[in-house]
């Protein structure tokens, strides 16, 4: 597998998830910095000119959520994705969805002190409503989002919260925080933290 990465970005939640699943990965840097996303060779990989993404298989598969979801039922043997009929995959494919369809959106409106009109055609509803749902569910969680069952919508909303209260995007509630700390005790993450300063030093020299 493929792995299109550059630290200090979006592709830094694929690093968790590939950690997460465990089977083996080549990185290619594309330095951000440097304009490499505009490099033809990648626009040809993905044409928005972005990363993350990954080539397995003969496939290449670009969005991050896609790429978590598409990773999570490649490797079923790492038990990151409720099987198609188990009662879980419902709320389990909403949590994917809901961080780039919902939290995304919100989070670019509220950093940007725009309001967009009308509020009913903007899928997110609004900032606030968005950050509520998410502390009901996060304040919920027990450990995780689904339950005692740690999965791939752990990884998405959870690496979503981490970025945006690193940010100041997203404020650091105690229900964020708290859910943020139980994560960080995953080796996973924890190996995602180490290869991404590695590369944060590469890029910066
Ligand atoms: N919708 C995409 C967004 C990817 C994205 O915006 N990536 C940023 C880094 S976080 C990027 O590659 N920016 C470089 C550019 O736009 O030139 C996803 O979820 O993967």
């Amino acid at each position: 597998m493929k792995f299109y990465y550059s630290p200090g970005s979006r592709s830094s939640t694929v690093l968790w998830m590939l950690e997460e699943v465990g089977a083996p990965y080549d990185i290619e840097l594309i330095n951000l910095k440097a304009g490499a996303q505009r490099s033809p060779e990648y626009l040809a990989i993905n044409p928005m000119g972005k990363v993350p993404a990954i080539a397995h298989n003969g496939a290449v598969v670009t969005e991050t959520a896609a790429i978590c979801c598409y990773l999570a039922d490649a490797f079923p043997h790492a038990g990151l994705a409720p099987a198609i009929g188990d009662p879980l995959r419902g709320p389990y494919l909403k949590w994917l969805f809901y961080a780039p369809s919902c939290i995304e959106p919100a989070m670019i409106e509220n950093a940007a002190n725009i309001e967009l009109t009308p509020r009913g055609m903007t899928g997110w509803g609004s900032y606030d409503r968005v950050m509520a749902t998410l502390r009901g569910a996060v304040g919920k969680a027990s450990p995780y989002l689904l339950g005692e069952r740690f999965t791939t919508a752990d990884v998405v909303i959870g690496a979503t919260l981490r970025f945006g209260m690193s940010f100041k995007t997203i404020p650091e509630l105690p229900e964020f925080v708290a859910y943020a700390e139980r994560l960080e005790e995953r080796p996973a993450l924890q190996r995602q933290i180490a290869i991404e300063a590695d590369y944060a030093r590469q890029i910066t020299g």
